[in-house]
């Protein structure tokens, strides 16, 4: 399975590491896990979404990192403003912002020798689309309770590993992730009712923006598998939608063990990854629909 790319930058020397540490820092980049060791060290920036290209023809500038932005104009004047903080007045090293043959604008930095960048944006972004108001997929300053049945702990394990890597990864910090355990599927509805009823007040301590709960129920193993799925489903629904906290679904109804193996991971994808993931853009989602005029 395919993760994820890593475009790997190495500089010459420590002044340009610090060098572009700090221009990426500065144009909000998140930082991601650096890592530091005898044979050397690493600062990590994440982007939400990479995409590996290859390109026959003329290229629009000779960077090799290409940075899709939203504001270009604002990204360009804090790049502007970074090379002020240093003392510097960019000349060649930063161009104009220039109109593609592909329905954007560009320009190109050069903030150390050698490491040249890209940014760009559409000028059409929805392409002719209606607007849609959608969620986006950072976790940073967002709190999360995963709720998880034991039953079947060798599946529901997996789930909540996939949870996990999925919240932080996009940001979240882990003493902002509350991980609750209950005995089976059935009992994940009543305690993610709890938290999401914790404290009335949105935002106050001890409040979760949203809840991921994961659960397996396999069909061959558990008698009136349906009359508990049904009351498992309705419980998670009925939280969310009288609280008002979104609750992700997580819980996998299997025919077999091999089954759910397979949507814990093996085969076809993490789902405790994927309620995570949906959890994020729903907080995000219910952040921007919540704020007068977004998205109107
Ligand atoms: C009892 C039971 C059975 C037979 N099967 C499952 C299952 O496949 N997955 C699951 O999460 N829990 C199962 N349980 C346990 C119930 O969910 C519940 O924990 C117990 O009945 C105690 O209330």
């Amino acid at each position: 399975m395919i993760k994820g790319i890593t475009l790997v930058r190495p500089v010459a020397t420590t002044a340009d590491f610090d060098r572009l540490n700090g221009f990426f820092s500065a144009l909000g980049f998140t930082p991601g896990k650096g890592w530091q060791e005898d044979t050397g060290r690493g600062a990590a920036f994440l982007a939400p979404l990479a995409n590996l290209e290859v390109i026959e023809g003329a290229l629009p500038s000779d960077a090799g990192v290409f940075v899709e932005v939203t504001q270009l104009d604002a990204v360009r004047e804090a790049i502007l403003a970074w090379f002020h903080s240093l003392g510097e007045q960019p000349a060649d090293n930063l161009s104009a912002v220039a109109e593609t043959d592909w329905k954007s604008r560009i320009f190109t930095v050069t903030p150390a020798p050698g490491h040249t960048f890209s940014f760009w944006e559409w000028t059409d972004p929805l392409k002719g689309k209606p607007v849609a108001v959608e969620g986006d997929l950072s976790a940073e300053g967002m709190r999360f309770a995963l709720v998880a049945a034991r039953w079947n702990a060798v599946i529901t394990d997996r789930l909540l590993d996939g949870a996990l890597d999925a919240l932080l990864r996009s940001g979240a910090a882990r003493r902002h992730i509350e991980i609750v355990r209950v005995p089976g599927a059935w009992e994940v509805p009543a305690a993610a009712r709890i938290i999401a009823e914790r404290v009335p007040a949105f935002g106050g301590p001890g409040s979760v923006d949203a809840i991921v709960t994961l659960g397996c129920l396999i069909r061959g193993e558990t008698a009136h598998y349906e009359a508990i799925y049904n009351e498992v489903a309705r419980g998670i629904g009925q939280s969310q939608q009288e609280t008002g906290i979104p609750h992700t679904f997580g819980v996998l109804t299997c025919e077999n063990l091999e089954q759910a193996l397979h949507r814990a991971g093996v085969k076809a994808g993490n789902k405790g990854f994927e309620a995570a993931i949906a959890a994020i853009e729903m907080v995000s989602l219910r952040r921007k629909l919540l704020q007068t005029g977004e998205g109107a």
